[in-house]
């Protein structure tokens, strides 16, 4: 009798757990493909998916939810910061507009009616910093206030995914109920500089395609674009003075394609798209090594005087400007005049890495000079290490540390921007069959991405942030772009964003999984790890 029952208790223990795994795979399932209105559950899963994280969330009950009749109020502390706001707001306006086909109104003012967002710098606390910001959903209103209006803007990002993944397709998705989740969100930065960098110089990529990739890191609140834009096998930036950096130059890439550049005028205009999404150019010029695009240009920059042959190959360290020659600093002087006549940057990168044909001296002697030049042009120059190990150079240059190997910089109090190679090369291949990439500082995974934090390569009061570079001698077009930098720079854009003790690789996983799907409405051809979206993989 009592083994009857016991085996009676199994069979239903055995259906009970049988039928909550179906329920259990079927929604998860269903989520993954989109099909069902968002329950309030979800919606709550939808605060705790966002990245960067937030500092601070909490979550209520209830939606707001946005309709055709949703205006976007807007009102700042003064006329001028009011007009800054409004750009935001019609920069959000035509976020929304594609998925839900909304055409939005913008209204300036704070009477604001129920079913409005409205965005504002009024009462906003100063300790919020330039981009901290607050956002708060009620079933009448979502409210984003900042103190100042990039704050607004990096709250903007965060409402974008407050709403349903169906919010980033680009065609009108008429079924979706656009609810946000009764929420409290407080968010700041933990450093100021979060970056990622593309190389333009190994192969060129147009003003569109920068472009595009500047919108789709704004979105996880990346706010620096570094670009490389001179190297041995290109010249990438116009300059007046020396047209044939442009012409010579900027006329191959690696393997001899065609190579290319961006006029000052285009430059310009990169510049002013990246601004409108609170995002500042990093311009870099590297020498004294990495210099045969210019060396090619112009005779009188060899000791010879004769141009050297333009190179297409991806071997490095070959190449240097002569650094004892007074042609050779005019030279760059005026270039950095140029530039910083149209780059509102207070940075200018002087590239500083692999010069193997300099000697240390010469090297030494050369990026002090050439930082000085910069700072007479009223900016801060940037190098790669060894730079910190020039007695030359002081705690006035930043040092970018992708080498772990920071000793000097330490000691003179130099801040500095963390992109160690093993961890941060976009480049480096996730593993053994990426197609696109490289591997000599070992593969790396979305996992090792991750984990891992400034402070365990510099003392953190001399951190100024992140930044995770893309090398492009693999890298071709823009799908390969797509997929050696997402899903990377999620991860990289938390470290820059959340502090450490917030953040977890496992909670993280599940973050990034359901990020997946705004990525793949957003067209991008991210790398679909197994271990994070294996659902996909039927
Ligand atoms: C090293 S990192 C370089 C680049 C290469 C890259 C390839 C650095 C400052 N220099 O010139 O493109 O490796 O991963």
């Amino acid at each position: 009798m009592k083994n009857i029952y016991t085996k009676h208790l199994k069979t239903v223990y055995i259906l009970i757990v049988f039928l909550v795994l179906v329920a259990v795979s079927s929604i998860i399932i269903l989520d993954e493909n989109n099909k069902v209105e968002p329950t309030f559950s979800m919606q709550s899963n939808i605060v705790n998916n966002i990245i960067p994280k937030p500092l601070n969330y909490e979550s209520g009950e209830g939606a707001f939810t946005l309709t055709k009749n949703s205006s976007i109020y807007v009102k700042g502390n003064t006329e001028e910061e009011t007009e800054e706001i409004v750009k935001i707001a019609e920069f959000l306006k035509e976020k929304l507009k594609p998925s839900t086909g909304f055409e939005l109104k913008i209204v300036k003012g704070n009477n604001v009616p129920s079913g409005s967002i409205y965005l504002t710098t009024v009462g906003a606390n100063k300790d919020k910093g330039n981009e901290g910001y607050e956002v708060i959903t009620t079933p009448e209103n979502v409210k984003i206030i900042g103190y100042k209006p990039e704050g607004i803007f990096r709250g903007v990002q965060t409402l974008r995914q407050l709403l349903p993944s169906d919010i980033e397709k680009n065609t009108v998705t008429a079924d979706v109920k656009w609810t946000i989740p009764v929420s409290t969100i407080k968010d700041k930065p933990e450093y100021e500089y979060r970056g990622v960098m593309i190389d333009v110089a190994r192969h060129f990529f147009t003003v569109d395609e920068i472009k595009r990739q500047i919108d789709l890191a704004a979105q996880y609140k990346i706010n620096k674009v570094h670009l490389h834009l001179s190297d041995d096998q290109g010249w990438r930036l116009e300059i007046k003075k020396w047209p044939d950096l442009t012409n010579i130059g900027g006329s191959t890439q690696v393997g001899g394609g065609p190579g290319g550049y961006y006029t000052q005028e285009q430059f310009k205009d990169l510049v002013k798209y990246a601004a409108e999404r609170y995002i500042e150019i990093v311009p870099e010029f590297d020498m004294p090594g990495h210099t045969n695009a210019a060396l090619a240009s112009y005779g009188f920059l060899n000791k010879d005087g004769q141009k050297k042959p333009l190179y297409t190959d991806t071997k490095v360290g070959f190449s240097s400007l002569m650094t004892d020659d007074e042609k050779t600093y005019e030279f760059i002087e005026d270039i950095i005049r140029e530039v910083s006549e149209i780059s509102p940057s207070k940075y200018i990168h002087i590239g500083g890495d692999e010069a193997d044909s300099t000697k240390k001296e010469d090297y030494d002697y050369f990026v002090g000079r050439v930082s000085k030049i910069v700072e007479k042009y009223g900016k801060t120059a940037i190098g790669w290490d060894p730079i910190d190990t020039s007695s030359k150079i002081n705690s006035s240059v930043i040092l970018q540390n992708w080498k772990d190997s920071n000793e000097a910089a330490r000691a003179k109090n130099m801040k500095m921007i963390i992109s160690i190679a093993e961890k941060a090369y976009l480049d480096m291949k996730y593993n053994e069959n990426t197609p696109y990439g490289l591997d000599w500082a070992g593969y790396i995974p979305v996992e090792t991405a991750y984990k891992w934090d400034p402070t365990d390569y510099a003392p953190k009061e001399l951190v100024l942030g992140v930044e995770a570079p893309l090398w492009t001698e693999t890298i071709l077009n823009t799908e390969a772009m797509d997929y050696m930098i997402y899903p990377r720079l999620l991860g990289y854009s938390e470290i820059g964003w959340t502090p450490k003790n917030a953040r977890n690789w496992d909670e993280y996983k599940n973050r990034l999984k359901s990020q997946g799907e705004r990525m793949k409405n957003q067209g991008i051809n991210y790398y679909k790890d197994e271990n994070i979206w294996t659902v996909e993989k039927k």
